[in-house]
């Protein structure tokens, strides 16, 4: 039942004055902000940006500042409920899309702070982490998990761009966000854990006692396999539009736990034609397109999305997906962050 609360207007404006040089406030005018009923009421909005808008901005930010003075080439994906400036995408979520220029490297560094990246285009780029050199292939999800050191280099021809996925606003907020600068590691002279040691789903290296696996074992994730993995998930459903989605989640392949302690990824696949309305989720969600088509309206908003766009979502929006071509998207979202703390959710349609 919904009562109303008594506002800071109806107090006198003695006793507001003595609230505010005591430093203390009254709930009960702020309780429904703070406590909205049944549902958040998001600042978030849906946004959507698309490659063709974005890159020729970037290219540009290569011309105009040099990767030394940068430390990142980076633009920042602005949530529209926040509007012009705004760091984050969702509440919970930063995205951006950086740029490296052939021959460069970005300077090595740790933060508290996890990140991501999926590769957007452009052949050559490698990020290096915690020594191991992993080559940035179109598609393919490199993990730089907070704590870990990391820097970017570029051994290619053209120009190297991919999205950068963090979640920055949480310590942001927290006001647990920093970095500590270093020279660039020394490379590991062997291919990355995804050719090696977990090569193969189910098989992970042998344990032996007292030599635990790091927390972190993999730490890139190559498209080619992934998209081989929908596609047979697609297939064994059944070909055509309404059998239901077809969607793998990234996870610690020794643990099966989310690949990080607070975004986690889901891969997609839209079959040509192919409608979904997934159920609201209490998670806000950025979908970055790796290939194909379609359109998403979400909470009324009509998204016409092509290759490499991004688009989002915030907390319990209502999504409906059409694909018009065969699509290959990738969810990035805070489930496991809310399942954490207890309040995860999916609410039917
Ligand atoms: C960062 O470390 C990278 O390593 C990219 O490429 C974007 C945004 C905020 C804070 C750290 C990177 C970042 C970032």
């Amino acid at each position: 039942m919904s009562t109303a609360l008594g506002t800071l207007e109806e107090l006198p404006e003695d006793y507001r004055a003595a609230m505010a040089e005591a430093g203390v406030a009254p709930l009960w005018p702020m309780m429904r902000n703070l406590l909205p009923h049944g549902a958040p009421k998001p600042v978030t909005a849906s946004g959507h940006w698309s490659y063709p808008a974005l890159r020729p901005l970037l290219l540009r930010a290569g011309d105009l500042t040099p990767v030394e003075k940068a430390e990142r080439r980076v633009l920042v994906l602005s949530d529209p409920g926040r509007g012009a400036g705004a760091m984050l995408a969702t509440p919970s979520i930063y995205v951006g899309m950086q740029l490296l220029l052939p021959g460069e490297t970005a300077p090595a560094h740790v933060h508290t702070p996890s990140a991501v990246r999926i590769v957007v285009e452009g052949q050559g780029g490698y990020t290096v982490v915690d020594g191991e050199k992993l080559p940035m292939e179109e598609g393919d999800l490199v993990l730089t998990p907070g704590g870990e050191w990391h820097d970017h280099g570029h051994e290619g021809t053209e120009p190297v761009i991919w999205l950068d996925a963090l979640d920055l606003p949480l310590f942001v907020y927290l006001e647990g966000s920093y970095a500590t600068e270093g020279p660039l590691q020394a490379q590991r002279n062997r291919p990355d854990a995804s050719q090696v040691e977990y090569l193969s789903a189910g098989l992970a290296p042998a344990r032996r006692r007292g030599g635990g696996a790091r927390r972190y074992p993999m730490m890139r994730y190559p498209w080619a396999r992934t998209e081989a993995a929908l596609r047979e998930m697609a297939r064994w459903a059944g070909d055509g539009p309404g059998n239901g989605p077809v969607e793998m989640d990234y996870v610690n392949p020794e643990t099966g736990d989310d690949v990080l302690p607070t975004m986690g990824f889901t891969a997609m696949m839209l079959r040509p034609g192919e409608a979904q309305s997934p159920p609201r989720l209490s998670t806000s969600a950025v979908f970055h397109v790796v290939r194909g088509r379609g359109r998403s309206v979400i909470d009324g908003v009509t998204h016409a999305w092509g290759p490499k766009d991004v688009f989002t979502a915030p907390c319990f929006a209502e999504i409906d997906h059409l694909a018009e071509d065969e699509a290959f998207l990738v969810r990035i979202h805070d489930r496991p962050l809310q399942d954490k703390l207890g309040y995860y959710e999916e609410r039917a349609r």
